[in-house]
């Protein structure tokens, strides 16, 4: 009985020790002013937040169109605020739908410097300063991949997207996906750890769990950048739909007394987790206090006679079985 105890105490103490030490981990925080979902409003009939463009309209409740399924047209929906984390997690979800052959020429995620300015990268500005994911629908040139081809680049203000090549000059990294008419939703996640990396997942009817489209090592991006979408269509065209955006922050603790950071990938809220964890441990304590209390009072002031009564009662009532 005894030694049963110790070993409870044990397993409470290295429940205790576990989750102060999962304090260490990372921390999400929802940014709402770098959000975006249905209605789409938040102050009236405006958002005050994001404002759109050009050919881009807004149906309440349903998407937010950056173009039409016509041809020659561009839009953008940029945010008003900038998102200032350090390392952050933006997650949106998109439909680029069209039931038509000649489709194009896609879409694209901007978190740049500049936000409003059009031009011709997917109806923005070719030289940003910042990064910019390409989700392009519509092959300009011969390459060795299939479309849709989703790239990514980082500009430094001087650097240019090439149209005419699908940004063959200027492309860090890619992956070839179909994204188009998928009846599945098709989400996108990038998630960006300063001085470490930034990662690009997608979904579609294939793959409905995120699945990795690439990771770029330690990117140099501006310390602050607004999130934009933007689109365009030439001869080719589609609907470019956003459906939401999820904007949070993440937190690193910093850990060790060199200040070496530590990193654990994918968790939960480490707050929210530990605080469970403690109040569940205090739970448990409590109840062994209480157990241990109650089995020393039993065994130093009950008599053998009264031990054995206890024993046939709870048998005769199966209470314990
Ligand atoms: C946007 O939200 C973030 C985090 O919630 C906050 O730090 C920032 O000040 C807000 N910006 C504006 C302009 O409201
Ligand atoms: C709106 O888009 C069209 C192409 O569809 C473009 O020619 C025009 O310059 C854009 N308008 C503005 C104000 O940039
Ligand atoms: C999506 O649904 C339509 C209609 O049910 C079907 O014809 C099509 O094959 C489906 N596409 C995929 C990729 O499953
Ligand atoms: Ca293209």
């Amino acid at each position: 009985m005894f030694s049963k105890t110790i070993s409870s105490f044990a397993l409470v103490i290295s429940l205790l020790a576990k989750s102060v030490v999962s304090d260490d981990s990372v921390m999400y925080y929802d940014i709402k002013n770098l959000s975006l979902k249905p209605p789409y409003i938040n102050q009236g009939l405006r958002n005050v937040d994001w404002s759109f463009g050009n050919s881009t309209i807004m149906e309440i409740n349903n998407y937010i169109r950056l173009t039409p399924n016509l041809p020659s047209k561009q839009g953008w929906l940029w945010s008003k605020v900038p998102l200032i984390s350090s390392s952050w997690e933006i997650e949106f979800e998109y439909k680029i739908h069209g039931k038509n052959n000649n489709n194009g020429d896609g879409f694209a995620f901007f978190y740049s410097k500049e936000r409003a300015v059009e031009g011709d990268a997917f109806g923005n500005i070719q030289n940003f300063k910042g990064m910019g994911i390409f989700f392009d629908t519509f092959a300009n040139s011969k390459h060795g991949y299939a479309f849709p081809r989703i790239s990514g680049m980082v500009g430094d203000g001087q650097l240019t997207y090439n149209r005419d090549n699908d940004g063959e000059d200027s492309v860090i990294d890619a992956c070839s996906m179909k994204i188009r008419d998928q009846n599945h939703s098709t989400k996108a996640k990038i998630v960006y750890i300063k001085d470490k990396y930034l990662e690009v997942s997608l979904t579609n009817d294939e793959n409905t769990e995120y699945v990795n489209c690439f990771t770029i090592n330690n990117p140099q991006l501006p310390n602050s950048g607004y999130i934009g979408f933007t689109a365009s269509t030439g001869e080719a065209s589609d609907n470019h739909d956003i459906i939401s955006v999820t904007t949070k922050g993440i937190l690193e603790k910093f850990v060790g007394k060199t200040g070496q950071r530590k990193m654990i990938k994918n968790t939960k809220p480490a707050l929210e987790v530990s605080k469970k964890d403690t109040k569940f441990s205090i739970f448990v304590i409590g109840l062994l206090l209480t157990i241990c209390g109650f089995v020393i009072y039993t065994l130093k002031n009950v008599n053998p006679n009264h031990k054995k009564y206890f024993q046939s009662k709870s048998r005769t009532h199966g209470h314990f079985n």
